[in-house]
Parts: C-alpha cells; sequence; structure tokens
C-alpha cells in the first residue's frame, strides 16, 4: 500500500482497485505501479490515477541564463500588402469553406476613429522541439534513487532528449509583443500544425491540431477574442463542433488587439496580458504544450516604459523605439511561471477511462501530460520564461518584474531569500515523493528583500503595496518594482550577491495547496547582483485611480438575487469525462447561461461549492472589481490588492465572491471557466453574451 501510494492514487482510486480484483497494479523494478487490465472492470470514466512521473534530476541548476524576450517585430506594410489574403475590415479569418468573418470595429470608426491602421504581426502555430535545459540529468525514481531508464540498462546521467511543442513561431515560451494603448495590433495566427519536423506528436495536443488564441484580458471583439463560445457561433454552422470549431492546419485567424480601454476611460488601462490557446477541450494540452505569448502593455500617457519621462509615473524601464515600429523596454522584464513532468518511462499514460495503464518508455525524458488527472496536472520541474533553474544577473538598480503564472494548476507563493549555504537537491535532504517537486531546496534561505506591487491582472493599483510574499495563481499576474541596491534591513547589496526567488507554496496535487511547511523552499530563478547602472526610475505614492463602483455596492453584494455561478464538483449525463461544473451544467457552448445589453452593468456571485479545492474562475471581455469575499468588503488582508480590478476570481475553498463588472464596446460570445485549465477541459466554463 505504501509503494502505490507513491504514485499518487488517491484513496478513493486505491478503494475501487482493490475491490476490482487482485493483481491488476504490478510494481515495476523502479518501485512504481503501472496498473495492468483496469480498462476491462472498472468501466468507462469512473477511474482514473493521479501518478505523475518523478522527472529526472537535473544536475547542474542555475547555470543557464534566463531568457529575457525582447519585442516581436512587426511585418512591414509592404509586405503585408502584397499578402494574398492581406487583413482588412471585411476578411477576419480564413477557414475552409466558408466566406471569411468580418470585425465588427476598425480602427477610422466610432469610438477608434483617430486610431491609426493596425501595426501587423505575423505568429504561426509550428512544431518544434525545446530543451528545458542543458544540464546533464540523473535518472530517478519516486524514492529519489538513482535507476536505470526502461531498456537503457545503466543509470549513468545523460542528456535530455528536446521536448515536442506546438508554439507561437515554434518557440516556448512564444513571442513577446509590447503593446501601446491607442496604437492597434493585429496578430495573423497561421496554422501551420500538420508540418512534420520528425519529432513524435505524443498523446496530447488538440488531436485535430487545431488552435484558438485567446488574449487574456484584452477587452476585445469577440471575433478576436478567441474564445470556444465564439468559435461555436463561427464554426457550428459548418457542422465544426468541439475541438473543430478553431482554426485547423492551413488556416488563419487575424486577431486584432484596439488598444481601446473599456469605456475610453484611461483608468481602464490594463498592464500585462498573455496569449494563449483555449481550444474547446484541449485548452490544457495545448497550454501544456506550449502555447503561450506575452503582451506587456503600455500607457501612453503616464506609463510608456521611459523612466526619464517627466510626465509619466517613472516606474523602472528605459525605452528604446525600433524603426519598425515596436519598442524595448532595459530592465522591465517579464517571468513566465510554468511547471512541467518529464517522462520517466514507467508511470502509466493511460488509466480506465482511455487505456489499459499503458507506458511509453520511448518518450522518457519527454514532456509527460495527461489529459484528465482529476486534480488538475502538476508537474514537478518548475520553469520560468522556458528554462528550468535559471540565472538572472541584474544591474544595481531598480526593476520592474512581471510575474506570469502560467501553469496548468499549481499556485506559486514568492518570497526573494537569501542563502549561505545554497541549494541542495531534496533527495540529497532525504526527500522522497511528491515531496521531490521542485527538485532543490534552499534550506537556510531567509527573506532577504520586500516586492513592491504595482499592478495585478487588471493593471496598475492606485496604490504600491509592500509585500514579503504573494501568491501566484494560474493566469494571474502581478508586477513588482524590486530594488536590487539594498537589502531590507537596509545593508548595501554587492556585486556578485547571489539572491532567489522562492516558492514557499506547497501544492503536491492539483486540488489546492498542503498543509503549510516551513521547510518547503524551492528555489526556482537565481539572481546575481552585477554592476551599477544609471536609474532614474521613482516608485511613485499614487498610481492610478480604480474606475468607480456604484455606491449601492455593498447593499448588493448581500443581496441574494443577483446571478450566482458556484463552481462544483459533480457528474454529467453528457460526458462520464465532465466532472468540473458550474451551477451543474458542463459547459454547452449552444445555450449562454446569461446575456447582457451592450453598455449594462452587473453584479455577479462567483462561489466555490466546495471545500476540497480551488479554482481561478476566469471572466472574459472586461476586469470586475471585487466588491466582497464570504461577505467582508473589499479589499481584506488576504488580498490587498483587491484595491484595483482583476480578471481571475482566486476562489479559496467554499468562497464567495461578490464582483461588479460592465459590458461595453463590443457584442458577441463570451466565456467564464476555471482558469485550472484540466477543470475548465472537463467542463467548468460557461457561455455568455453581450447583446446590441
Ligand atoms: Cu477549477
Amino acid at each position: 500500500m505504501e509503494r502505490l501510494d507513491r504514485v499518487r492514487l488517491t484513496r478513493r482510486d486505491m478503494l475501487r482497485l482493490t475491490a476490482g480484483g487482485a493483481g491488476m497494479f504490478m510494481l515495476t523494478a523502479s518501485g512504481l505501479a503501472v496498473s495492468s487490465g483496469v480498462g476491462a472492470s472498472a468501466g468507462g470514466g469512473s477511474l482514473y490515477i493521479e501518478a505523475f512521473p518523478t522527472s529526472p534530476l537535473i544536475l547542474r541548476p542555475f547555470n543557464e541564463a534566463l531568457p529575457v524576450p525582447t519585442a516581436m517585430a512587426p511585418i512591414p506594410k509592404a509586405v503585408v500588402d502584397g499578402w494574398e489574403s492581406p487583413p482588412g475590415p471585411d476578411n477576419q479569418d480564413f477557414v475552409k469553406g466558408a466566406a471569411p468573418h468580418t470585425h465588427q470595429l476598425w480602427p477610422g470608426t466610432a469610438p477608434v476613429a483617430d486610431f491609426a491602421l493596425p501595426l501587423v504581426y505575423q505568429i504561426k502555430l509550428e512544431v518544434a522541439g525545446h530543451d528545458f535545459t542543458s544540464s546533464p540529468v540523473q535518472p530517478i525514481d519516486s524514492d529519489g534513487r538513482d535507476v536505470s531508464p526502461p531498456g537503457t540498462g545503466n543509470s549513468r546521467p545523460r542528456m535530455l532528449p528536446q521536448s515536442t511543442i506546438y508554439g507561437f513561431n515554434g518557440t516556448f515560451p512564444g513571442p513577446m509583443i509590447n503593446f501601446e494603448y491607442t496604437k492597434p495590433a493585429l496578430v495573423r495566427f497561421e496554422n501551420h500544425l500538420d508540418v512534420d519536423n520528425g519529432l513524435p506528436r505524443q498523446d496530447f495536443g488538440a488531436p485535430n491540431f487545431a488552435f484558438l488564441t485567446h488574449l487574456h484580458n484584452g477587452h476585445t471583439a469577440a471575433e478576436s477574442d478567441g474564445n470556444p463560445g465564439q468559435a461555436y457561433v463561427r464554426f457550428n454552422p459548418l457542422g465544426r463542433t468541439a475541438e473543430r470549431a478553431a482554426y485547423e492546419p492551413g488556416e488563419h485567424v487575424d486577431n486584432l488587439y484596439l488598444g481601446y480601454p473599456a469605456g475610453g476611460d484611461d483608468r481602464e488601462i490594463q498592464s500585462f496580458f498573455w496569449f494563449h490557446d483555449h481550444v474547446h477541450g484541449h485548452t490544457s494540452d495545448n497550454v501544456y504544450k506550449g502555447m503561450v505569448g506575452m503582451m506587456p502593455l503600455y500607457d501612453p500617457k503616464i506609463d510608456r516604459g521611459d523612466e526619464t519621462d517627466t510626465s509619466g509615473l517613472r516606474l523602472p524601464g528605459v525605452r528604446t523605439d525600433n524603426s519598425d515600429g515596436s519598442f524595448d523596454v532595459e530592465y522591465d522584464v517579464p517571468l513566465v511561471f510554468y511547471d512541467t513532468a518529464l517522462d520517466d518511462g514507467v508511470t502509466p499514460h493511460k488509466d480506465a477511462h482511455t487505456g489499459h495503464g499503458e507506458t511509453r518508455p520511448e518518450w522518457w525524458g519527454r514532456t509527460y501530460f495527461r489529459h484528465l488527472p482529476n486534480h488538475g496536472f502538476v508537474g514537478d520541474i518548475f520553469t520560468v520564461n522556458g528554462k528550468a533553474f535559471p540565472v538572472l544577473e541584474v544591474k544595481r538598480r531598480k526593476y520592474r518584474l512581471r510575474f506570469l503564472n502560467a501553469s496548468i494548476a499549481r499556485v506559486y507563493q514568492f518570497e526573494l531569500m537569501r542563502s549561505d549555504r545554497g541549494y541542495k537537491a531534496a533527495r540529497d535532504l532525504g526527500y522522497t515523493g511528491d515531496e521531490l517537486q521542485g527538485q532543490y531546496r534552499v534550506p537556510d534561505g531567509e527573506q532577504c528583500m520586500k516586492f513592491v506591487q504595482i499592478a495585478c491582472d487588471g493593471g496598475l493599483l492606485p496604490e504600491p503595496v509592500v509585500r514579503d510574499s504573494f501568491e501566484l495563481w494560474p493566469a494571474k499576474r502581478r508586477e513588482f518594482v524590486v530594488d536590487f541596491t539594498t537589502y531590507m534591513d537596509g545593508t548595501p547589496t554587492r556585486k556578485n550577491d547571489e539572491l532567489y526567488i522562492v516558492d514557499v507554496m506547497k501544492m503536491t496535487t492539483g486540488r489546492l495547496w498542503d498543509s503549510q511547511d516551513s521547510k518547503y523552499k524551492v528555489p526556482v530563478l537565481k539572481i546575481v547582483i552585477g554592476d551599477d547602472a544609471p536609474d532614474n526610475s521613482l516608485v511613485p505614492a499614487k498610481l492610478r485611480e480604480t474606475p468607480d463602483v456604484p455606491a449601492d455596492a455593498l447593499a448588493a453584494a448581500r443581496d441574494r438575487s443577483i446571478p450566482t455561478f458556484e463552481l462544483e464538483r459533480g457528474g454529467s449525463k453528457a460526458d462520464a469525462e465532465f466532472e468540473w461544473l458550474i451551477d451543474g451544467i458542463a459547459f454547452d457552448p449552444s445555450h449562454p447561461a446569461i446575456s447582457a445589453k451592450r453598455d449594462s452593468e452587473s453584479y455577479w456571485r462567483i462561489a466555490n461549492g466546495g471545500g476540497g479545492w480551488v479554482h481561478p474562475l476566469h471572466i472574459h471581455q472586461e476586469e470586475h472589481h471585487v466588491i466582497a469575499r464570504n461577505g467582508v468588503p473589499a479589499p481584506d488582508r488576504r488580498h490587498p490588492d483587491d484595491t484595483a480590478k482583476e480578471d481571475v476570481v482566486a476562489l479559496d475553498p467554499s468562497e464567495d465572491v461578490v464582483i461588479f463588472r460592465r459590458f461595453r464596446t463590443f457584442v458577441g460570445t463570451y466565456v467564464a471557466h476555471c482558469h485550472n485549465l484540466n477543470h475548465e477541459d472537463h467542463a467548468m466554463m460557461f457561455a455568455w453574451q453581450i447583446l446590441p
């Protein structure tokens, strides 16, 4: 029993397995369990395993530079004009056998009458190989012991094979578009995922190689939003539903990002978006397979990325305008967090609802994913900007760090720490099983600096908030200024000093965090202090006002008659896999759950119906204000950045949150869904509409 526990079967699954008959699980030589013949007796959909592989140990962490992205270049107008089917107001996409869709709002028409024509970007969805590390690795088992991968006959260190990604321009993370409000950008996303490069496609990713790119949380017309509700509207008349309601190989879509703040209100200007896949039923596997891109947002009036501009806020950033219309901002660094698990060759890929416990030893060392882990997927290697355990050398000055959680289910909590004795492999500290997640620890790590939070997923905060640590839930962004000249005790940093961004939230399953463990300190990024550098930046006491909420907001929060959406575990007759529901209903894009008139506003109650899970509930189209959590007016101590808006409600167990939001500028179908992407794909989503 103890050994089986190590492969993370739930107790419930264990009971089912043992009830189903003896000998259904075999133990392999490396101490992992492999199910055998489970499917025949357990029946479809009723049983699945939570076993994830033990990734090989990365032997030389913190040797590889953190990739710091630079701005993607737009396509010159002369080139775009020569395209076979150039972008235009009546040419929004190319779908085989269909007339093109149209843009509902194009620059030159109110309310964007004075906006220039968009800069045009081209992003190809491509199959490529990706290296999470250049370090040799040591194959280990779930006890942390050296082990021989199946069929190799030796346990010596080795190099990893490349993992197969489906990436924006074949990279992970994908390109970064630096975006300035009032300067529209149009991105042509083209599907080239049918082009083979010899890498194994493995067993996850939309089976028809489709994509649907969503700019999270753009104030975007429905047809450019890339959501499976509007995709149903687009593709259902063509007889294409589910994953076929998306852009397949040979097809493309022009997503138009106008840079028009909701209501024309500068207080609605946002700060950091990301774009990622949103194919119905395959968002988790497509995102995990690499469909992640970044879009830092700049405000031409007060936050244009130029710390010397005395008319602005002077947040850290040295701007260089490029001749192609793009611009780069130094000292302004996006950090994309993503956890992965690499195949150990002995962990089953299939469970009772899809197979018989098959393993794939030939995929050893490549990314591993199962489409339906009931809890949500968590990996044991934590990466930043696509690399495991990278190093960032910083100048001695202030930086703006933009954090994004692009993980499937993992919630992080970050602190800045110093360590005298450095990092140690978790297995060398005696840890085994789930405690190996993260691979390394800094046992003597102590907090050494604070974060000054300036923005959350709803843009700049009204005032900065000083924080010792902060949580980062899936899809959320939080931005901070960190001053690398001085420790929090007042002593100056010195060249070659080392510190770490450390994850202190132990979360061994995708359900929610484990009980608090002060020994859980996983270093994810090493920071090395470099030379001095000029610094003209400031952290002003006031950043930006937040848009108003109606005076009756608190009364509304107590009103039990407002629309309520309760997230809960349940069963659906539609599909045995659909067990994540909202108000007891599985996602059905043909029946929007609620409609709103354009330019109206509403209160919604979002509730976590269960105590055993957390759910990051994301609502498209406009950010919302949190009015109250569990009846307590926002902001509360746990959420000091509720002073601003947000687009993901981080629902603690059994939490009840009342939000206020508006529905402006566009019409069409949008969605709201859990951003634990396994939950989303197993139906925790609803469609909703804005009507003229
Ligand atoms: Cu969820």
